[in-house]
């Protein structure tokens, strides 16, 4: 399974604005797997911006016009997804993709939704889903993989692909130097993250790596790497050693 970072694939800060060269370089790597691949990928510019402004991640807010910003998010997710599944058919990889606001309620890890899979290479996204307490909310593609990953047979490993920064670091990225990566992320290691909550409706870093060892107590296997380096991607895939953080269960 692979999360691609919104912020990897998009420019967080220009609405709408896809970064091709990233996303074609890492279709392209993915080409090369014979693993039976589930993708997920987050939102960036096509999703944090609006739904910030309309405060969509709090439900219902009287005063703002939120059902325009829902159908515009959601059209323009529909429309980031067009361009992986584009990039994804333009080199070979032909994938099934399941919109969550046709299949999934509700947010957090705890969303309801029987979860689709294909019999080949399965996509989804993060969303604006209907919520039965809040009317709707944004689920994270964060909160998918966390429930592909613990109720899908046979997942080997979960390779979240980030934007820029080669894994977890101790500092944040723009403190960091390359020592300051963490290899092995065990609940003993101390680090300081900046949330970039101005621009994030979901979770950012942390819920990754909230999320990734949740799925680690499982026993799967859980990478961050850094995904301007596709040949990572696919090494991290592949089971190979590769520079990056490798999230280990807690209490291990
Ligand atoms: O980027 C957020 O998904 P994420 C989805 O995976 C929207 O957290 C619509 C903001």
């Amino acid at each position: 399974m692979i999360k691609l970072g919104g912020g990897l694939i998009t420019h967080k800060d220009k609405l709408c604005t896809i970064n091709r060269e990233i996303l074609d370089g890492i279709t392209s790597v993915l080409s090369r797997t014979d693993k039976k691949l589930i993708i997920i990928h987050g939102a960036g510019s096509f999703g944090h911006i609006k739904s910030k402004k309309y405060m969509l991640q709090k439900g219902r807010v009287q005063g703002l016009d939120q059902d325009k910003a829902i159908a515009e998010v959601r059209t323009d997710m529909l429309e980031l997804n067009r361009l992986v599944m584009d990039s994804l058919s333009s080199h070979g990889i032909i994938a099934e993709s399941y919109p969550p606001h046709n299949w999934a309620e509700g947010t957090g890890p705890d969303f309801r939704g029987n979860l689709p899979i294909s019999t080949g290479v399965t996509v989804t996204f993060g969303d604006v889903v209907k919520d039965n307490e809040k009317e709707f909310g944004i689920l994270s593609g964060d909160d998918l993989v966390l429930r592909y990953a613990l109720e899908t047979d046979d997942v080997e490993r979960v390779i979240f692909a980030i934007g820029g920064v080669d894994g977890l670091m101790k500092v944040p990225p723009s403190e960091a130097t390359p020592d300051d990566l963490i290899e092995e992320l065990t609940d003993e290691i101390e680090y300081r993250s900046e949330h970039y909550s101005e621009i994030d409706v979901t979770g950012g870093i942390g819920l990754k790596i909230e999320r990734g060892a949740r799925i680690a107590e499982k026993g799967v296997e859980v990478l961050l790497v850094n995904g301007y380096h596709s040949e990572r991607v696919l090494s991290a895939i592949e089971g190979k050693m590769v520079r990056g953080t490798k999230i280990l269960p807690r209490n291990c």
